[in-house]
């Protein structure tokens, strides 16, 4: 329902809104924030696929999206962001607690009454001449008991329509929350106010950005930028940041990791959750293909970015995934990286970034191995592969994007909407390491375990951020979306592994693995992708108590003969350059570690100081 508010309209503290929404704090709230922003009207999103079609329609008419071709890609669209709005904004985004030290080492901090001030200033005024579209979304299946409800109200068509397929949104949202229920306010603004008569852009924004968290007052804040994470609040803001706090201070877990189903020919079945920093391939792993050799085996997806686990009546752990679709990075997926991937992609999805073919239809680097001989790329420019060739022009931004809808996923859990969450029998951490890191090491505890996720590290990529080959240290790959301090985080970790053990519940197994040794010209030797099957299968057979293992320095690694080798052909001496263990390399490893526990400072959980010194202990032996 879109409501178009006369100026005395928004000075007022009783705002117009459908029978539907009954929830009086709500509406007051609605009221506040439109007297501050004054916004020309109020969309009240009910998540309908008219409304959906509209949305895109009027996206479509200004300019901000374009209508693929309809054969070639069914109900899928085109944004091309301005070119400074394209990625998260790390240095831009504040955990504002009331103490520092609550925020930690690893946040930017500011004081909340000093950060209200500023955006005070910023939000006042800010959406003139736009729609304000409020926003109700569950993340989570509506009305389980691990899901949270949350309201973004947002200056920008592209946040509601991509809300729609990222979370569940709409109408429903308003009946759980009824009267009295409580949600996360999320207040978005691109920060380009209209003056009367002014011509918008295709992609408004503006250079000052803050992407602001209040864990105290579970209260979400962003401003200046239209692209993903920053704007979609649902997503690392909500279901990360203020969602870690709320799992701290209440008994669970929200986790920067991928949800993946496994089920042998006989019909057992397991669930795994997966922590990986970026570019280790988190999308293609929820999304795995068996392979030869595997035959009778399936793997399905109940997410592949966000768990939220909690602990079970029965004693173990439950994960739901809080997202209801895939916001995921195009480049490098394709056919055989990702043929599950690609075949979501095939209709109703929205790409942000990637470019445009002379016949309507999506391209990016990787999708196929002969690109198109004329593109329009990213930023709207022609774009030949000869050019490219000399200009190292790409047609498609590194971090272009694709939002859809998990159903469209072809190998999607029975069990991914399922209130009660799926039971977590496994926990993976890894990175990717040229060296040093074994390609599978089970944790001989959980203490060891969190030690492992602790320390994780990966080498940088992509040269556009600083160096390259360099080992990042990521923990628990949560280093940017921890909403306090991450040392507390350990400790809130190692906690609930105490607290379960304590009650003889049984805990997960926790594996750390590497699919990215190299060998001396640089190549990878592990073939990874279908192939990370025979690892998943040996750490499932862990589990069970049916695989052996040998165990080393930390913890237990499979031996050649403990691996599935059925319909592939790897070396026992290949097998060894991807499990060896340098101890030089561990004596280095250890040092950075040490870095590391220095950097995060006081209130580091002595059981994982312990870990470390126990290791460097064998180490110098
Ligand atoms: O996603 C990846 N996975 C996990 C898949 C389930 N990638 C892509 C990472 C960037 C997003 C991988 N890249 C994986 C992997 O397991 N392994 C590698 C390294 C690799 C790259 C290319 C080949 C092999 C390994 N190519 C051939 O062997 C032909
Ligand atoms: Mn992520």
């Amino acid at each position: 329902m879109k409501v178009v508010l006369s100026p005395e309209r928004t000075g007022s503290d009783e705002i117009p809104a459908p029978a539907w929404v009954k929830n009086r704090k709500l509406i007051k709230w609605v009221a506040e924030i439109v007297a501050l922003t004054q916004p020309d009207a109020i969309h009240w999103c009910d998540g309908s696929q008219e409304e959906y079609d509209r949305l895109c329609a009027d996206m479509v008419a200004s300019g901000t999206m374009k209508r693929l071709d309809p054969k070639l890609r069914p109900g899928s669209y085109l944004a091309l962001s301005d070119p400074s709005d394209v990625a998260r904004v790390e240095d831009r985004t504040y955990i504002c607690s009331e103490k520092q030290d609550d925020a930690g080492p690893t946040n930017n901090w500011m004081a909340p009454a000093q950060m209200r001030e500023t955006l005070n200033g910023l939000f006042a005024g800010c959406m003139r001449g736009r729609t304000m579209y409020v926003v109700p979304f569950s993340m989570g299946p509506l009305g389980s008991h691990i899901s949270q409800v949350g309201i973004e109200l947002s200056d920008s068509p592209y946040v509601a329509a991509n809300m729609r397929i990222m979370t569940r949104m709409g109408r429903a949202v308003f009946d759980v929350l009824g009267e009295d229920g409580e949600y996360v306010p999320c207040v978005h603004s691109v920060g380009k106010p209209l003056a009367a008569g002014e011509k918008d852009v295709p992609w408004p924004c503006n250079a000052t950005k803050y992407i602001v968290h209040y864990p105290e007052t579970r209260e979400i804040w962003s401003f200046g930028s239209g692209y993903g994470g920053n704007a979609l609040l649902g997503k690392k803001c909500f279901a990360l940041r203020i969602a870690s706090t709320m799992g701290r201070d209440q008994g669970w877990l929200a986790e920067h990791m991928l949800i993946l189903g496994v089920e042998s020919p006989q019909g057992d079945k397991h669930y795994v959750a997966a922590a990986f920093p970026s570019a280790c391939g988190k999308t293609n792993f929820a999304m795995l293909i068996p392979p030869r050799g595997f035959e009778g085996w399936k793997v399905t997806t109940i997410g592949d970015d966000i768990a939220w686990i909690k602990p079970g009546k029965d004693g173990r752990l439950y994960a739901i995934n809080p997202e209801a679709g895939y916001f995921g990075v195009a480049p490098g997926t394709n056919v055989s990286t990702n043929a599950n991937c690609m075949a979501s992609l095939a209709s109703n999805t929205i790409f942000t970034n990637v470019a445009l073919t002379d016949d309507g239809d999506v391209w990016w680097e990787g999708m196929t191995k002969t690109p198109p001989a004329h593109l329009i790329d990213w930023q709207g420019r022609d774009w030949t592969p000869e050019v490219a060739k000399e200009t190292g022009a790409k047609a498609a931004h590194p971090n272009a994007r694709f939002t859809v809808a998990a159903t469209q996923n072809p190998v999607i859990d029975p069990a991914w909407d399922d209130p009660a969450g799926v039971p977590i029998s496994a926990f993976i951490f890894g990175g990717r390491r040229s060296t040093t890191v074994p390609l599978v090491t089970e944790a001989r505890n959980w203490v060891e375990g969190v030690y492992m996720a602790a320390t994780m590290g990966s080498e940088t990529t992509a040269a556009a951020a600083g160096q390259q080959g360099v080992v990042r240290r990521d923990p628990f790959a949560m280093l940017p979306f921890c909403g306090y301090n991450m040392s507390d985080y350990f400790a809130h970790w190692l906690k609930l592994g105490q607290s379960m053990a304590a009650s003889g519940q049984s805990l997960p197994h926790i594996f750390c693995v590497n699919w990215f040794r190299t060998d001396d010209n640089g190549k990878f030797v592990w073939p990874g992708f279908g192939e990370n099957m025979r690892v998943l299968k040996w750490m499932l057979d862990r589990v069970a108590g049916k695989a052996d293992g040998v165990e080393h320095l930390f913890g237990t690694t499979p031996r050649y003969d403990d691996l599935s080798w059925t319909g592939v052909e790897f070396s026992r001496d290949l097998f060894d350059r991807i499990t060896s263990i340098d101890t030089a390399a561990w004596k280095q490893e250890i040092a950075l570690h040490d870095e590391l526990f220095g950097r995060l400072e006081q209130g580091m959980p002595p059981a994982l100081s312990a870990v470390k010194d126990q290791i460097a202990k064998q180490l110098a032996v």
